[in-house]
């Protein structure tokens, strides 16, 4: 019944670790490294031989492989209910179906020419910034007068928004200019959980 957490440290993944810690969950989190031909385990296999997709998080579950991190917060909100918020009907469903999507595209993807070295390119370093920029103010809004993206009830969605806040820094990017977002940062960082999944990933 245990998970198995494919992980690269820092990466989309750690929002999965957080989640895996908050359920309480019995798992096994295996550190992931960027080698020659993309991701590589401990062993120094190919992480596709694990995940056909090659990335990070990858996550095994009675034999069964789940990823997309998005996706994979839903079925552990789906295992550990009482732990893991989720909302399943009505207005706040379709909410939060929203911002689901619009934290993996949006936000999470737009980082992406960042990581891969065009940030030294001028004219894309702009560009993605002004995304963010437009991005992160919508967030900011959202959190208007409330603790988390959802209201004062912490759900998985909160894990994923602080888990791709951590690469501002790695990027350059300034939060500084979004005071609910700082507030939000703060908060979340103070859950144990965090604490235990930075530890593991050997971020604290
Ligand atoms: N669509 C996937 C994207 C996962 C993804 O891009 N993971 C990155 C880390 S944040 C990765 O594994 N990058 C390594 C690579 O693409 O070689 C998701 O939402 O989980």
């Amino acid at each position: 019944m245990s998970y198995t957490l494919y992980y690269l440290p820092a990466a989309s993944s750690f929002s999965v670790h957080i989640m895996l810690a908050e359920a309480g969950a019995e798992y096994k989190a295996i550190a992931v490294q960027r080698g020659k031909a993309g991701l590589e385990t401990p062993e120094g296999n190919h992480l596709s031989q694990v995940n056909p997709k090659g990335t990070a998080p990858a996550l095994i579950h009675n034999g069964t492989l789940r990823t997309e991190a998005a996706v994979i917060g839903r079925y552990l909100a789906a295992q550990f209910p009482d732990k893991l918020y989720f909302p399943q009907e009505g207005e706040e469903m379709w909410e939060a179906l929203e911002l689901s999507n619009y934290l993996s595209t949006d936000l999470h993807k737009t980082h992406t020419p960042l990581f891969e070295g065009l940030g030294h390119i001028a004219e894309a370093k702009e560009k993605t910034f002004e995304r963010l920029d437009r991005t992160y103010t919508y967030l900011n809004n959202v959190l208007e007068g409330k603790k988390y993206l959802l209201g004062d009830k912490i759900s998985i969605l909160d894990f994923y928004l602080f888990n791709v806040m951590l690469w501002a820094d790695m990027v350059d990017y300034d939060l500084s200019k979004f005071p609910n977002l700082i507030a939000f940062q703060k908060t979340v960082r103070e859950r144990p959980s965090v604490a235990q999944a930075l530890k593991e990933e050997g971020l604290a």
